[in-house]
């Protein structure tokens, strides 16, 4: 039931089944927003999230599904990232997580989709933000292309 979930939010479904045993079909609200919290999600989302589930103190695994999925309708399927080469654009306010972010997916297309995969440091501004992504590349042993500050 939780298969595409599974492969967007992995960590987090982990921590729901670990919780939830598998053959309670509910889940109280109380946790999931524990849950939900310890998985990075962020207040506000988490309070957005339990708004739309039923007005019950305990919640079905399908009310979850439901509305989990509605976030994630936008998400593009892998299909169209077949095509190569591909760029993933990430945007967001200063230290919203931008590079641990693509960290991640670098990781996760290299190791998983066993895609090739090159990071450009193009933020020459930031102080040290070349360094960063540059240990990065050098953790998950990706490729990077990078000049001077
Ligand atoms: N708890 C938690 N911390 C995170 C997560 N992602 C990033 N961080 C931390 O948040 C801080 C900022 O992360 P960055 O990835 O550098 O953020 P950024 O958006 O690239 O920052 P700028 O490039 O300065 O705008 C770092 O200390 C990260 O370790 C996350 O998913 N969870
Ligand atoms: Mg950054």
């Amino acid at each position: 039931m939780f298969g595409f979930f599974k492969k967007v939010l992995g960590k987090t479904t982990e921590s729901i089944q670990e919780i939830v045993p598998k053959k309670s079909d509910k889940i109280s609200k109380e946790l999931l927003e524990e849950v939900l919290l310890e998985a990075d999600v962020t207040y506000e989302l988490v309070e957005e999230l339990l708004y739309y589930m039923p007005p019950s103190d305990m919640v079905s695994r399908k009310d979850v599904k439901r509305v989990l999925l509605a976030y994630f309708i936008d998400v593009k399927k892998e299909e169209e990232k077949e095509a190569k080469p591909f760029v993933d654009l990430i945007f967001g306010i200063n230290g919203a997580g931008k590079t641990t972010t693509i960290a991640k997916l670098a990781y996760h297309y290299r190791l998983n989709k066993n895609q090739s995969v090159i990071l450009a440091a193009s933020d020459t501004f930031r102080a040290a933000a070349i360094e960063q992504l540059k240990r990065w590349a050098d953790i998950i042993k990706v490729q990077i292309v990078a000049t001077q500050q």
